[in-house]
């Protein structure tokens, strides 16, 4: 039994409410604990929110208008969804079915909404966010049958499909000036656009319209091809080659998804393309050149519990070196499908069983071994891509968060792979070199303290002594501003925060700093300072060697600027 916490509400209003014991032992249901800064970072808004949705009236819930129904649908996509799940049946967050809630009633379930839970889930009436007529909607809305939302299958696909330069238009060769390989792809998520950013001059080479709050960028394994991902499952297919970089092929491949990636192997570069969703719970491969749809994969099936779950969304996809396979991550069933794709028709899947719930990861250094969090069993699970097994499955702080993770070598323990956490502030050195180093293969083998929780991403490369790691979730805006560098030689000396926030020179804002990201070379470390849609945001570029800062990117197309994706780097998975 976990210790209660108590300092999140008054204790006195709760016990007035409810007995705790029974708030408590509902929270100990939980799938899983949540930290505050994680229950803020899933519970972003779904592009579900605005579909059609199949709904049965349950008779025995308290009753609901149409537009009261409606009104609680957008607020459950909203801010909901990410941690219950679309048909709330559970993720980081406890299931929500009418099952569960029916038993609980209004009273108990309007009090667990407005002042949160000692398991993570937010006090969203006490915080202001819920007003109590708010809070009252939720609970009864909670008691109703989850609307459905639909499913997306090859015809909706194919109607949403564009190629807008055909393939045999397309340039023979480069037809620009530009460094493509130093090229960042920078994810302006409020404004549904990706800034192409030359590294060199660090100029905006063009903005481009991508899909509702882009997410990731990737590219194809000649570093021509640029493939952008929105929440709202559109891909972007980019032509670096064009005399000014433009979208050649687009598609929606889902209602709401996260991931894409392209075939790598030999013999299959820049061949196909693969993209997951969230919803419905599918992956697609696509042709590589024009996102023509060629096959969808449902991931709906049991969990590694052995329970059925009805939507595994899909997290992280990475392409195998070793074999013509991706590796694709779903969420919810806590398994790893390396999906051999050199035969569509007949399709082989080696399926893992990690743990839950799978969500970003890296490879290390050798590009054989796939390192993944399953962030709410605070565990890393290490994939042998050569044998399509599972290495280990490790240990590691609270709600690891690596981003894709960093990898250098320890002076005392040799190659590591490193990830951050969101639950805490500790980073988590994990050994990667079976070989030559076996006592320390896939073992935590040294723990740094970082500034603080709430961080997302890690970042080295082969050629720096630097591991940087930002805090953009902690709620100390000291610390969200900042982030902390470790010098690798000198691990021992624990780390220096660097003011990335002030350094941008930006007025008032969220200023929260992100993703640290090398340019080409591994000389500059790049980083998003984050404000709100209607405030300035900023790139902040320091150079590696001196840790001092070297540029400042500020320009009013720079909306919401999160994620960078060096062309380079992305493509040769280096970090
Ligand atoms: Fe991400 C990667 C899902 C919120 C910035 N994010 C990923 C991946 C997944 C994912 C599955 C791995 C893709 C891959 O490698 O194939 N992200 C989710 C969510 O479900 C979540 C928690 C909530 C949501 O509603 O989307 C979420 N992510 C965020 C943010 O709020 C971030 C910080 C800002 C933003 O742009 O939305 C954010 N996610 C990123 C970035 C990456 C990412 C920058 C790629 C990191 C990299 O270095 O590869």
């Amino acid at each position: 039994m976990k210790t209660p916490r108590l300092s999140w509400l008054p204790r006195s209003v709760l016990l007035a409410a409810l007995p705790f014991s029974v708030l408590q032992a509902w929270a100990d249901t939980a799938a899983t604990s949540t930290s505050a800064p994680e229950a803020k970072y899933q519970g972003a808004a779904s592009p579900l929110v605005s579909e059609p949705m199949h709904q049965n009236i349950n008779p025995k819930a308290p009753p609901m208008t149409e537009a009261e129904f409606s009104h609680a649908k957008q607020i459950y996509f909203e801010r909901c969804a990410g941690c219950h799940g679309v048909l709330r049946k559970g993720a980081t967050g406890k299931p929500l079915t009418p099952d569960i809630t029916l038993g609980r009633g209004t009273e108990y379930l309007k009090t667990f909404i407005k002042y949160g839970s000692p398991a993570g889930m937010p006090n969203w009436g006490t915080s202001g966010e819920l007003s109590d007529a708010q809070v009252d909607l939720m609970a009864r809305y909670v008691q109703q049958e989850p609307p459905t939302p639909p499913e997306f299958g090859m015809k909706d696909m194919l109607g949403t499909w564009k190629v807008l330069i055909p393939p045999e238009k397309r340039p023979t060769h480069k037809e620009n000036n530009l460094d493509v390989a130093n090229l960042f792809s920078v994810t302006l998520r409020d404004a549904g656009q990706i800034a192409l950013i030359d590294g060199n001059s660090k100029q905006i080479v063009s903005v481009l319209k991508t899909g509702y709050a882009v997410h990731i960028s990737r590219l194809s394994q000649s570093g021509r091809y640029l493939y952008v991902i929105g929440r709202d499952g559109k891909i972007n297919l980019i032509d670096l080659w064009m005399a000014k970089p433009d979208t050649v092929a687009e598609i929606r491949i889902g209602l709401e998804a996260r991931s894409v990636e392209t075939s790598k192997f030999k013999g299959f570069e820049d061949k196909l393309a693969v993209a997951g969703a969230y919803w419905p719970p599918q992956y697609v491969i696509m042709d590589g050149n024009s996102l023509k749809p060629l096959k969808i994969v449902g991931t709906r099936g049991m969990t590694v519990d052995n329970e059925y779950h009805p939507e595994p969304r899909v997290a992280s996809i990475v392409a195998s070196h070793y074999k013509p396979e991706f590796v694709i991550n779903a969420k919810e069933t806590g398994k790893i499908m390396m999906v051999n794709y050199s035969d569509l028709a007949n399709l082989k899947t080696t399926t893992i069983d990690a743990a839950k719930f799978l969500h970003d990861g890296g490879f290390d250094t050798t590009g054989r071994y796939f390192m993944v969090a399953a962030n709410a069993s605070n565990k890393v699970a290490v994939v042998d891509t050569k044998l399509d097994k599972l290495a280990a499955l490790v240990d590691v702080g609270k709600t690891p968060h690596p981003g894709r993770g960093a990898n250098f070598v320890d002076p005392q323990y040799g190659p590591v792979w490193a990830t951050g956490h969101l639950g805490d502030d500790s980073i988590s050195l994990i050994g990667t070199d079976p070989d030559k180093h076996k006592a320390q293969a896939w073992k935590v083998v040294r723990v740094l303290k970082g500034q603080g929780g709430g961080s997302l991403f890690i970042k080295t490369h082969p050629k720096s002594h630097n591991l940087w790691v930002d805090t953009a979730l902690n709620p100390d805006a000291a610390v969200s501003q900042s982030a902390a560098v470790f010098d690798i030689n000198h691990l021992d000396k624990g780390f220096v925060t660097l003011p990335i926030g002030e350094w941008s020179g930006l007025g008032d804002g969220a200023k929260r700093v992100l993703q640290p990201e090398y340019n080409k070379d591994g000389s500059e470390v790049w980083f998003s300072v984050w404000s709100g849609k209607d405030k300035q945001s900023a790139i902040v570029v320091v150079d590696d060697k001196t840790r001092k800062l070297k540029a400042v990117i500020k320009d009013p197309r720079l909306i919401t600027p999160t994620g960078k994706f060096n062309v380079f780097n992305t493509q040769h998975d280096i970090y």
